[in-house]
């Protein structure tokens, strides 16, 4: 099949060849089109039968450039090639958190998948102040059931360079390394910035050399250290949920890279939103307190059951396949403390990649509306310098910090509880 970007309109002549799709619509003649996607890179479709609006699907499309910038930053369509091997692989292991999937097209760069019509984009539910009680739980599942089984742990070196191999995405990894990685670190022209930003908020993280070699050495980590298969852009976008369930979309960024980055995205977010409902709170005309306390706790939550369940996957797999290498009479110890030691690197590599995530929405091309979309600048500007100084001290300090209670510890020293 040749490529064509479809629209609103080509999209019902499209569905009508696809057989897995004519099981789910009883009339292909009845279809109404919407396009949906908010994101920097594709275009989602939502697709109803107008007599039947539970007959749905989404499908999300990859277009040849980058949809943020245009035509003018050209971008390869194999993106979705990561995006469809990813999402069967957390179908493989965690299918409660992945939408189903009806079909895909490298062909097409698309995918035909569940319409989370009861469910909802997270960042936007908080931005709203809604609470998951979930989600600490449903997330860190997805942590460790992902990606442990893509380590070395888990995999004979063969299985695991066969699969770094399928997953070499050099072009989404450069994205990061250019736009979370480098960019905002420096004046670069990608940044933007609002008019109420100083010289000295600039400099504050563009010209701190500590700051600056801290961040090259997450880069050097995220370019080298081939860990896991990551989802690549847990971010708050990235997610979608409702109260009883919690599904992660978007895998386009799959990669072979470091655990702590995926574990990162996903706190730094939560700590993003912290910052952002100081003020939020009061632009919903209600008291930050019970919000707040929930976003720090969720962050505690999902380090905390994420190194449980990880380890508790590890076990697992060491008991259907004992290795002689712990076959002595204290290698129980040792593998203890090997679990230990690796869990302990995650987590300040969690606190670092947490900590330029959050840095790189501030100046950075790609903002988050939490934050972005706070009318009153001197206002987002102080919830920005908060981001600021507690990103600082976390990629500085991550090998300090001693528990994830001491990192939201830190976020309210910076931005009391209240
Ligand atoms: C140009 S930066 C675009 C961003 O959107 C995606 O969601 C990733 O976070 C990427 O960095
Ligand atoms: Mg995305």
């Amino acid at each position: 099949m040749e490529y064509r970007q479809l629209s609103p309109e080509t999209v019902p002549g499209f569905l009508k060849d696809i057989s897995s799709v004519q099981q789910i619509f009883s009339d292909l003649d009845d279809l109404e089109v919407e396009e949906v996607g908010d994101g920097n890179l594709n275009f989602v479709y939502k697709v109803r039968q107008r007599k039947n609006p539970e007959q749905t699907v989404v499908i999300k499309q990859a277009v040849p450039f980058l949809r943020i910038v245009g035509e003018s930053w050209p971008l390869s369509r194999t993106r979705m090639n990561f995006e469809i091997q990813a999402l069967e692989h957390h179908t493989k292991y965690c299918p409660q958190h992945v939408p189903e999937i009806f079909y895909s097209s490298t062909d097409m760069s698309l995918v035909v998948m569940q319409n989370l019509n009861r469910h909802a984009v997270l960042r936007g539910e908080m931005i709203l102040g809604k609470i998951f009680p979930k989600l600490a739980e449903h997330i860190s599942s997805f942590l460790a059931n992902t990606l442990f089984p893509t380590t070395d742990w888990c995999l004979t070196g063969g299985e695991k360079k066969a699969m770094v191999d399928r997953f070499i995405n050099p072009e989404l990894c450069k994205i990061t390394e250019d736009f979370v990685l480098t960019n905002p670190y420096e004046d670069h022209e990608t940044n933007v910035y609002h008019d109420e930003v100083t010289q000295a908020d600039k400099d504050y993280l563009q010209q701190d050399s500590q700051l600056k070699v801290a961040v090259a050495e997450m880069k050097y980590a995220f370019m080298n250290h081939s860990e896991a298969l990551l989802h690549g852009d847990l971010h708050i976008g990235s997610i979608m949920a409702n109260e009883e369930e919690t599904y992660v979309i978007d895998p386009e960024f799959a990669f072979f890279g470091p655990i702590g980055f995926d574990v990162g995205a996903f706190i730094g977010n939560l700590f993003l939103a912290y910052y952002a409902h100081e003020v939020r709170h009061k632009m919903l005309g209600r008291e930050p307190f019970e919000y707040r306390n929930w976003i720090l706790r969720t962050a505690e939550e999902t380090w905390n059951q994420f190194q449980a369940k990880f380890e508790v996957n590890w076990v697992a797999h060491e008991q259907d396949a004992p290795s002689s290498y712990w076959n002595y009479q204290e290698g129980h110890i040792g593998f203890a403390l090997q679990r230990q030691r690796f869990l302990r690197h995650i987590f300040e590599d969690t606190i670092g990649f947490a900590a330029c995530k959050m840095m790189r929405r501030i100046y950075g091309l790609a903002k988050v509306a939490d934050i972005a979309e706070i009318p009153d600048l001197k206002a987002r500007l102080e919830v920005e310098r908060n981001v600021m100084r507690m990103a600082k001290v976390m990629v500085q300090q991550r090998s300090s910090f001693r528990s994830i209670e001491e990192l939201s510890a830190l976020a309210q020293e910076i931005s009391p509880l209240r």
